[in-house]
């Protein structure tokens, strides 16, 4: 069982890293495309009509501007598809939003935020639909939960502490 991260460009990469990382990290496979919409619309159709037999189970489709790749690929598959909105100049990922999410009733596309956490969520987005039938992943993101709260009450400690010490 394995996702698919598609971007509409390379420039979209750097800020998908933390889903990347995150799916590593849960140890589920990740096939990391450039595909466009727009600039290569027949290899995003192979890829979406292969992509099954190689066992993917849930497209990430990450685009800004007129965001159209989630929708496409979902055109094309009964997979799940996750859109991350990019939040590019000039408006700032308002335009990827809502062409990710205004799709017509019957090709359904979920929706991440827009910058920020976006793509790490539809990391653990893709990770929680491959939980309901896989127990290793659900154990792994599990932990993950576990350790995200330690960490988070880590920092309240270390803001504790320096607060304390600048008093
Ligand atoms: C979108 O256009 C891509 O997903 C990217 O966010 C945006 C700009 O692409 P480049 O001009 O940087 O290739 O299709």
């Amino acid at each position: 069982m394995s996702v698919a991260m598609l971007m509409g460009s390379d420039s979209d990469f750097a800020r998908l890293e933390p889903a990347y990382r995150a799916l590593q990290k849960l140890g589920i496979g990740c096939e990391v495309r450039v595909l466009s919409a727009h600039r290569t619309p027949k290899a995003v159709v192979d890829f979406v009509e292969s992509a099954p037999a190689r066992g993917i189970k849930v497209f990430l489709c990450a685009a800004g501007g007129a965001a159209h790749l989630a929708g496409v690929v979902a055109a094309h598959t009964d997979l799940p598809v996750i859109g991350i909105p990019m939040d590019n100049p000039p408006l700032g990922g308002l335009d990827a939003l809502l062409s990710t999410v205004q799709m017509p009733g019957g090709i359904p596309v979920a929706s991440v935020a827009v910058g920020g956490g976006g793509p790490l969520n539809a990391a653990l987005f893709a990770a929680r639909i491959l939980a309901l039938s896989d127990a290793e992943i659900a154990r792994r993101l599990a932990a993950q939960r576990v350790e995200q709260t330690a960490g988070v009450a880590r920092k309240d400690q270390e803001l504790q502490r320096k607060l304390a010490a600048a008093t």
